[in-house]
């Protein structure tokens, strides 16, 4: 115990040495950066990007859209939180996307987005995103840049070692940070070693639809499940997951949790598994969890509670499971584009671990076993080894590699990034990070095929790098050129909430595909109002509908009489507009949601309850033509016993 005090003293030390050294560093490293710089980063006004990076909000909960190289912000897109900007959360339609086992969650911690593949290659159709808190899996639509399912991870907390996709979307996976008693029930915490269990979840993906479907949960020892990556190439059909906390300690993890030499790299063969549950294998278990699928005809998002899961016990399936003894807490889980190298980050290391799938292969075919943990055979770790690159920086956490025989790797400690070459394991480059670097991320840098030209580095802290904001300070992206032998820092670029992992992909593969507005005609919504011949308001005891359209510049109805105090007025409201980008906004005055803000095509509802009596006014709120200001209306809200009939109009005197 007293060694790796020492150990974490030291590295802590070393950590201080560092960041003043870059702190000075700083001024003189932005005067060399040249005008060709600049010039590499400039998207003149008008012209496009040539990726998207889709940048995790971690904290945020949301994933952000921003383009390469210029580092210019597109689009948050309201993932696991609620968002008043887009009503993701507070209009009727989307609340059921955010409803968990545990009622109404309006917040996580989005960490590892991913992008949909065919034959290894990015396509372009979803990005795949982890809620960690309250373990969820997102799916994006990359034709509308809108959630439009999330499903919850029984069995599961701080789902973290997610969520990444096989070789052609068959699976997106999300492993269990956290073990916990599974199933959940009440026990004394010091019982922890051998009871709790971490679950590894394969979530199937329909590829037609995208829909998630839970296939199965293989339940592993209870150790912490940090990241994963699918194998590729000829380790397709593999997936690889770090594990720290081989201790099963549950307390003061900092130093019992690090007591062990060597953690493992958990290597599963999902495809036996598959066949194994296809065949009827596998244990059905008593569950519940959601999942919340949004409609894109009607415009609504519906939840269901799933009621089971099957779960698969390792030890069933001979030939699944094995461990790679892997050093020191390894935290990043990275496969190079040809499937061959596992590289382990471990994290309390001074050498960077690389496993060799071919030499993993040869040694279970073997039977050259080390020993087990809880029936999993444990490799020799010099059978698996590769290579290790040789003390390259202090505190590795992530690879990710440019398909050109290179991989980049971040040191949280030593802030920076490395550049070494797979195969031959030296260093070749290293470069500054400002100021202690927690992901990296190539364009396709999760694939087969890596667009090797820009690497996005995500700090975790900024200090001095922008004007001070108070104590809460930017979080920051930093962008690479890596398309000469040595790396060039380009651009630092702030980021909203803390960016964890990135995706990205040629702008040319997802822009074809966005989609510029919704069809009327296919609008199924219940309460849509595809005519103005449909307007109307009904009334069904204390509840009044407003059946309501909106198109340049006004909304119909836009006189209302006959509301009382006490009633609970729904507002559909449909943009009965078909041209790009006019969307209309909606609210109203003391309602206590968030505005609506409605694509051309769409319905969106808000319920206001009106407390007051008075003539309240609504409004449109997003800015849509010259006469915006003009697109306003009026509510007459009476009394609760006065006897006022229901009338709307438009137009009339
Ligand atoms: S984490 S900085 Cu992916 Cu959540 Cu490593
Ligand atoms: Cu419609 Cu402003």
């Amino acid at each position: 115990m007293k060694k790796i005090h020492y150990l974490l003293f030291t590295l802590a030390g070393v950590a201080m040495l560092f960041t003043s050294c870059n702190q000075q560093g700083n001024k003189s490293s932005n005067g060399a950066l040249s005008s060709s710089a600049a010039e590499k980063v400039y998207v003149a006004p008008g012209e496009h990007d040539e990726y998207y990076a889709f940048v995790s909000g971690g904290f945020s909960g949301q994933l952000s859209v921003y383009g390469l190289p210029s580092g210019r912000l597109f689009k948050v897109i309201p993932v696991f939180s609620q968002d008043a900007e887009k009503a993701w959360g507070y209009n009727e339609e989307t609340k059921p996307m955010l409803n968990t086992s545990h009622g109404f969650v309006p917040w996580d911690d989005s960490h590892h987005p991913d992008i949909s593949q065919t034959n290894g290659e990015l396509d372009g159709r979803y990005v795949f995103i982890n809620g960690n808190n309250t373990p969820r899996i997102a799916k994006i639509d990359l034709s509308t840049f809108e959630t439009t399912e999330i499903i919850e991870v029984p069995n599961s907390a701080g789902n973290h070692s997610s969520s990444f996709v096989t070789e052609n979307t068959e699976y997106v996976v999300a492993g269990t940070r956290f073990s916990v008693p599974v199933p959940q029930r009440d026990m004394p915490i010091k019982e922890y070693k051998g009871n709790f269990k971490g679950a590894l979840t394969f979530i199937s993906v329909a590829p037609e639809d995208g829909g998630m479907d839970i296939k199965f949960q293989l339940l592993m020892p209870g150790f912490d499940y940090d990241l994963s990556h699918p194998g590729r190439g000829a380790s397709h059909g593999w997936f690889f997951f770090t594990t720290y906390n081989t201790e099963e300690s549950h307390t003061l993890m900092e130093v019992n949790a690090s007591q062990n030499d060597k953690d493992f790299i958990a290597a599963v063969n999902w495809k036996k598994i598959e066949e194994y549950v296809n065949n009827g294998g596998g244990t059905m278990m008593p569950s519940n969890y959601a999942h919340n699928v949004y409609d894109e005809h009607t415009h609504t998002a519906t939840s269901t509670m799933k009621k089971e899961v099957l779960t698969v016990d390792p030890t069933k399936v001979p030939g699944a499971v094995y461990f790679l003894p892997t050093p020191k807490s390894p935290h990043g889980c990275d496969v190079d584009p040809s499937g061959e190298y596992i590289v382990g980050n471990g994290k309390l290391s001074a050498d960077l671990t690389v496993h060799s799938f071919t030499k993993m292969l040869a040694a279970i075919e073997n039977e050259k076993f080390d020993g087990e943990a809880y029936g999993i055979p444990i490799l020799n770790f010099e059978d698996v080894l590769a290579g290790t690159v040789s003390q390259p920086g202090l505190g590795p956490l992530h690879t990710e590699f440019d398909g050109q025989g290179n991989a980049y790797t971040t040191f949280f400690i030593s802030s920076e990034v490395v550049k070494w070459k797979l195969g031959t394991w030296e260093v070749v480059d290293r470069q500054p990070c400002y100021y202690s670097v927690g992901h990296l991320m190539i364009p396709g840098g999760n694939s087969r095929k890596p667009f090797g030209k820009y690497v996005l580095a995500m700090n975790k802290i900024t200090k001095d790098r922008y004007l001070p904001t108070g104590p809460e300070v930017t979080q920051s992206a930093q962008l690479y050129d890596i398309s000469g032998e040595k790396m060039e820092l380009l651009l630092d670029f702030p980021t909203v909430g803390e960016p964890h992992y990135a995706a990205g992909i040629a702008a040319d593969i997802v822009k074809q595909r966005s989609k510029k507005i919704f069809s009327l005609t296919d609008n199924k919504h219940k309460y849509a109002t595809t005519s103005d011949a449909d307007v109307r308001v009904e009334r069904n005891g204390k509840e009044v509908h407003i059946y309501m359209t909106m198109i340049r510049s006004h909304f119909n109805p836009d006189n209302i009489e006959g509301v009382k105090v006490g009633d609970k007025v729904y507002f559909h409201v449909t943009n009965l507009e078909q041209d790009y980008d006019v969307p209309h906004g909606v609210s109203v005055i003391g309602a206590n949601t968030s505005e609506l803000l409605i694509m051309p095509g769409q319905t969106e509802t808000f319920v206001w309850e009106p407390k007051q009596v008075g003539v309240w006014p609504f409004y449109c709120t997003d800015f849509c033509s010259a006469l915006h200001q003009e697109m306003q209306g009026y509510i007459r809200v009476s009394p609760a016993n006065s006897n006022i009939d229901l009338s709307w109009s438009l137009g009339e005197d």
